[in-house]
């Protein structure tokens, strides 16, 4: 059954991604492809590759120690592919298509030095290489790396390597203690040394008990160790803090905070350095989000390399509603920004960036009555480009005093609140792409006030905090599950499929999965990143096709619809403005490889036998039907 439904989620999906196809893809490829490609020799099976004749990129991690390829500057200014997911181990080999590029690790446009080309010295120089270049990187550390050409990023020369740090045992388990019970600290994972470190809060809720240490947890020992150094002041708790990257160097920043039992609240800045284990005073910028000094940060994120503060709570009167942008790379002075104003006041709110879109679900408030903190189920998000709010889906259940997570592409909201049943060990599960929540496996003991961060692809770790009111040490990990049960396609001969899984074996976790759409919560289009990764990878997973693309789908199209129209029918489907791309680049014969995949696909829209009456979409194949009824989208 699951197979089935599959074939018919494929067909519907497949008519929605023809529609995106054309809207948004069309002719943008027209020059990639070359009649001259040498071709890999056949193997059994479905086997694909790229342009180049290299092995595709299938979307799937490995854990064996492979090598991924990725095109620089073929066709334009851009990396082919942009994204490519790969497993703790495995390397990226780039090859410059044409001159005048580079391969420069950062947030877009901002050099963080964890790796460029062409030797991993000196990034932010940029140095722009020339045809033919190799350069070669091995990831070491789970994560998702942005990496950009120094010379075309502000153009969107970007790419992403997602680096998942395998799959086993999938679920949550209990990690080491910390050396100490710890409450109101934040949690960072530092994705250039690959460890999760605790930050600043307090042994217990008298004064006198704040915490001026930074605890390193590797997930390499299992094991925890306090830093030597000593943070600048006792103001350690409820602090803003997020990695951001100037001058070639990622560090902590850390905004404001209090000192156990005390009714004011800093505004200073500090920064502090995993890799030298240095803190500094920013020594200027003070959060002006606490003028009083009193107001604790709400919400927090990074996003295109600036932290941003969501609400705060003035202690003991109310919550407040100002969001503030601060950018580290700004002239002293200058670098806070304040944007619009939260809808409602948050303070202690789970908050997460996801593809550069501020989400908030639930957030802590302040019961002006009868003086206590509640829990709410407040939920909005918050675009900080555009400088506006946006509504969404209020998480289910009332929460606060916690964080929320990107865990790939989705929040994840850690348990939290205060207000009974609170504080819970629930997690619940945004959908920035279907704008609905789903309930996660959930971690053994309910707490809030605790330290958590996420690699955003593997790995989820959290500590400490009230549970639900004595401080604690305890540490919970969560590892991510398999991202397919069969992640390489069979090959003929071989019993059965190599399952990258250890231990918890080839079954899937117990993470929901929505199902893809094309629609975002705005009503538009889902921009085609999203849409590859969560729309094209999920059916390519399910179908176990070895590659679905944009691409891929382009040519499948002009390939079966050689058969049924005109060539000038099939240049208007595809809205090339030249025929001779449509029949020297698409229709022509193509390597053997990419013709499997057209088979398998074709088979798969012809095993259904009321094709017609289910994929009103299929009509796309038709000559000159360029514009597809919205019904058509609104069907996955
Ligand atoms: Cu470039």
């Amino acid at each position: 059954m699951k197979r089935l439904n599959g074939v018919v989620r494929f067909t519907f999906c497949l008519a929605t991604t023809f529609a995106l196809v054309f809207s948004s893809q069309a002719g943008s490829h027209d020059k990639h492809l070359s009649t001259t490609q040498p071709k890999k020799p056949a193997a059994p099976g479905i086997r694909i590759v790229d342009q180049n004749g290299r092995p595709a990129v299938s979307g799937v991690p490995s854990g064996t120690g492979q090598i991924f390829d990725v095109a620089v500057g073929q066709g334009g200014d851009v990396f082919v592919p942009d994204t490519v997911n790969i497993s703790v181990g495995d390397t990226v080999r780039w090859t410059w298509a044409e001159s005048g590029h580079s391969v420069t690790s950062g947030p877009p446009c901002f050099v963080d030095s964890q790796f460029c080309s062409p030797n991993d010295t000196n990034c932010p120089a940029g140095v722009l290489s020339n045809i033919g270049t190799v350069y070669e990187h091995t990831f070491t550390n789970a994560g998702t790396y942005s990496y950009f050409c120094h010379a075309h990023c502000v153009i969107g020369m970007t790419g992403v390597v997602n680096v998942s740090g395998g799959c086993a045992p999938s679920g949550w388990s209990a990690g080491p203690d910390m050396p100490t019970v710890l409450v109101r600290a934040v949690g960072v994972h530092f994705q250039a040394d690959g460890n999760f470190y605790t930050v600043g809060g307090r042994t217990s809720d008298t004064a006198g008990s704040d915490f001026q240490h930074v605890l390193q947890y590797s997930p390499s020992s299992n094991s925890w160790t306090q830093m030597a150094s000593t943070l600048p002041d006792n103001q350690m708790n409820n602090m803003a803090c997020g990695v951001l990257t100037v001058s070639g160097t990622p560090l902590v920043y850390c905004v404001g905070g209090s000192a156990a039992g005390a009714a004011t609240a800093t505004a200073r800045v500090f920064t502090y350095d995993p890799a030298t284990d240095t803190p500094a005073l920013l020594g200027s910028d003070d959060w002006p989000g606490d003028v009083t000094g009193t107001i604790l940060p709400g919400g927090f994120t990074v996003a295109n390399n600036k932290l941003y503060i969501l609400g705060g709570f003035n202690i003991s009167v109310a919550s407040t509603n100002e969001i503030w942008e601060f950018d580290p790379t700004a002239a002293a002075g200058s670098r806070w920004t304040q944007k619009v104003n939260t809808p409602e006041g948050i303070m202690y709110a789970p908050t997460c960036t996801i593809n550069g879109i501020i989400y908030v679900g639930g957030a802590s408030d302040f019961d002006t009555v009868n003086l206590v903190v509640i829990d709410t189920t407040n939920s909005f998000s918050f675009d900080p480009v555009a400088n506006t709010t946006g509504t969404i889906a209020a998480i289910p259940r009332a929460t606060g005093e916690t964080r929320g997570l990107n865990f790939n592409g989705q929040m994840y909201v850690m348990g939290g609140g205060r207000v009974a049943p609170n504080p819970s060990n629930e997690v619940d599960i945004y959908d920035p792409g279907t704008n609905a929540w789903t309930t996660g496996d959930p971690f053994v003991t309910g707490r809030r006030n605790f330290p958590t961060d996420a690699d955003g692809t593997s790995r989820i770790w959290l500590s400490g905090g009230y549970e639900p009111s004595t401080p604690a040490a305890d540490m919970e990990i969560f590892a991510g599950a398999c991202p397919s049960a069969t992640p390489t396609p069979t090959v003929a001969g071989t019993a059965t499929p190599t399952p990258t899984c250890t231990g918890g074996g080839g079954t899937p976790g117990p993470w929901t999965q929505a199902a893809p759409v094309a629609i975002d919560h705005y009503g538009g289009f889902m921009d085609s990143n999203n849409y590859r990764k969560r729309v094209l990878h999920r059916l390519e997973e399910e179908l176990e096709l070895p590659k679905l693309t944009f691409q891929v789908i382009r040519r499948t199209i002009a390939t079966l619809a050689q058969k049924k129209g005109t060539v000038k029918d099939i240049q208007g489907v595809l809205r090339h403005s030249r025929i001779a791309t449509t029949t020297d680049v698409y229709m022509q014969e193509i390597p053997e490889s990419v013709q499997k995949t057209v088979d398998a696909i074709s088979a798969e829209l012809r095993l259904l036998p009321n094709l017609e009456e289910v994929t009103r979409g299929t009509s796309v194949l038709l000559p000159n039907a360029t514009k597809l009824g919205k019904e058509g989208l609104a069907s996955c």
